[in-house]
């Protein structure tokens, strides 16, 4: 029996230390009952916690290592750029070099800007779109996550979603009073925002494929109404692409789509698994940003050389041969047995999946927006964790979230997890 006692002593000295013992709130395992496990190391597709309790990882530090943890390219060049220096705060040729890479393979993507998260990247794509059109508002959707910058934090998703909080305290109502709200995949409720706001949006941002309400498609040509809609309408689409951009392809789900938004924010997986975030688009749009344009938007660490040369190295590991379509069969795979898994328990669950991203829902049909998100069942989700993380699964610490599968994980490793929610699945009844 696996024993948790120094993440445990780990734990209680860090609640004493940092806010709720975390520095990123669904990380205190609150949604899903339990102590946090404290992670010691990861390699390939596997993390061991601080009582050396070995897992196989479908979190990938949320999506950036889709190469797995501690990929020897990756820790070469990050060894060979620590001995160069690690900031510099003035240009340096990779950030370049990953400019070039991320202009190449993101179709919207005329000119880029390197910031360190994405929420920094949602923000400032905002700004733009509003210097841009002389607009203020702007339209989101209900449990799409943006990062947790004010104007953003209406009914997001993410830990919103899992601490069940309706927006963020701290937030003034001015700051959201700009900020318009439709149900992903209501092309209706999309058109009479528009109707009532004519002239005054500046932009619709949205996750083309949104995983932090839990995994959740788009229906057919629901992109392309989006598409046509802000271009009728002359608002700017952003397609914030922080967890679908090299994930789903090189190109994102824009590339996947076929729809092409007016700016794209990035992060995560060109950052390698370091702190990263880029917003970029059409180069009249991007030309607003200083000092090209009026647009203030500055950072000591932003295009930082350990985050250029890690996301370097992993993007030129995703263009090789079959990448994505590995990705692809592993994604189906491991739905598949865990849709057998669950029905041969009698588990009620749906699970959604697209490439290598997926969630399993506790409810009987696939969510399309927040609020048949929210109707899955989050205690079930926790028995089920709870589980599988015994049985060596590490899995997101919260329903509304998403797995992520990487180039380092084996067909057995997807075998023992589809074996482990066997039992995992009866146990959550
Ligand atoms: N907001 C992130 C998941 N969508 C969580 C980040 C973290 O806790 O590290």
């Amino acid at each position: 029996m696996a024993t948790h006692e120094r993440s445990q002593q780990i734990h209680t000295r860090a609640q004493q230390l940092m806010p709720g013992g975390v520095n990123s709130p669904v990380r205190a395992f609150k949604a899903v009952g339990g102590d946090p496990v404290v992670i010691a190391y990861g390699k390939g597709a596997r993390l061991w916690d601080a009582d050396g309790n070995e897992y196989i990882d479908y979190v990938a530090s949320w999506g950036p290592l889709i190469l797995g943890h501690a990929h020897p390219a990756v820790v070469s060049v990050l060894q060979k750029a620590a001995e160069r220096g690690t900031s510099f705060g003035a240009t340096t040729e990779v950030e370049v070099e990953l400019a070039r890479m991320v202009c190449d393979c993101v179709p919207s993507i005329e000119r880029v800007r390197f910031v360190n998260s994405g929420t920094e990247a949602t923000m400032s794509a905002l700004r733009v779109a509003r210097a841009f059109t002389g607009r203020d508002k702007i339209l989101k959707f209900e449990g799409c996550y943006h990062g947790h910058s004010d104007a953003l934090l209406a009914k997001a998703g993410s830990g919103i979603a899992t601490l069940g909080l309706p927006d963020s305290a701290g937030v003034p109502a001015a700051f959201t009073n700009e900020t318009l709200l439709a149900p992903f995949n209501d092309r209706a409720a999309v058109e009479e925002v528009f109707e009532k706001h004519a002239g005054t949006i500046a932009a619709l941002i949205v996750e083309p494929v949104p995983a932090n309400m839990g995994l959740v498609l788009p229906q057919p040509g629901f992109l392309q109404f989006l598409r046509d809609i802000t271009a009728r309408e002359g608002a700017l689409l952003i397609f914030d692409e922080v967890i679908t951009g090299f994930r789903l392809a090189a190109g994102g789900a824009q590339f996947y789509y076929g729809v092409i938004p007016d700016l794209t924010c990035l992060g995560k997986i060109i950052g390698g698994g370091l702190p990263v975030g880029a917003y970029g688009g059409r180069e009249d749009v991007m030309s607003m940003v200083a000092p090209s344009g009026p647009v203030y938007q500055a950072g000591t660490l932003s295009g930082n050389p350990m985050a250029m040369a890690a996301g370097i190295v992993t993007l030129r590991m995703l263009a090789n041969d079959g990448v994505y379509r590995g990705l692809d069969a592993m994604g189906a795979w491991l739905a598949g047995a865990l849709r057998d898994a669950a029905r041969a328990a009698g588990a009620p669950v749906t699970i959604t999946q697209l490439g290598s991203m997926l969630t399993v829902f506790f409810a009987g049909e696939a969510p399309a927006d927040y609020a048949s998100a929210k109707r899955a069942d989050t205690e079930r989700y926790g028995r089920w964790f709870r589980a599988m993380l015994g049985a060596g699964v590490y899995l997101p610490p919260a329903q509304f979230e998403a797995m992520f599968i990487s180039l380092a994980h084996m067909q057995e490793d997807l075998e023992r997890t589809a074996e482990a929610a066997k039992a995992a699945f009866a146990a959550s009844r």
